[in-house]
């Protein structure tokens, strides 16, 4: 099967961040394409990545970055896909530069950004979108779900031994 989401990033640096995000879509499924597409030293990829994503059958595009992270608001200007940031923390500014980099986006140009290093809700986001429009998969996200709630409810009952 074609996949379905992109997960880039603007240096190879960031996948042990943004490897969480592939874990989870891998968990339900969901097939995914990782590349190293970079804002400042690859520019023309960027600009070809974004605007060919959505006709080469891609549906949403998660896009992880650190410091001036321009990745994820420069691709998403660029396709009508969703578009899901990941601000990754580098060694200074503990992923604040990162995350401001990315939420603060001009109106119009809409970018969903997740916690700072949290690239697993940046899979699990994807998954819903996709879910969105397909039964199946919203079925088992409402599972994994109650899963959650399940181990939450365990955890309680240990506490109160
Ligand atoms: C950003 O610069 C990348 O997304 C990465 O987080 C950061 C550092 O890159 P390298 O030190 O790996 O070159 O564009």
């Amino acid at each position: 099967m074609a996949p379905q989401v992109g997960v880039i990033m603007g240096s190879d640096s960031d996948w042990p961040t943004m490897q969480a995000a592939a874990e989870a879509l891998a968990e339900f499924g969901v097939e995914y394409e990782v590349a190293v597409v970079s804002a400042h030293r690859t520019v023309q990829k960027m600009v070809d990545y974004a605007r060919s994503a959505a006709g080469r059958g891609l549906r949403v595009i998660i896009t992880g970055a650190g410091g001036a992270a321009h990745l994820p608001g420069m691709v998403a200007s660029m396709t009508p896909l969703p578009v899901i940031g990941v601000p990754v923390p580098l060694k200074y500014l503990d992923g604040m530069d990162s995350l401001l980099s990315i939420v603060q986006m001009p109106a119009g140009v809409p970018v969903a950004t997740v916690a700072i290093g949290n690239a697993r809700n940046a899979g699990l986001l994807a998954v819903r979108i996709l879910g969105a429009g397909d039964e199946a998969l919203r079925d088992r996200m409402a599972a994994f779900q109650a899963d959650l709630a399940a181990m939450v409810e365990e955890k309680d009952a240990a506490l109160q031994k």
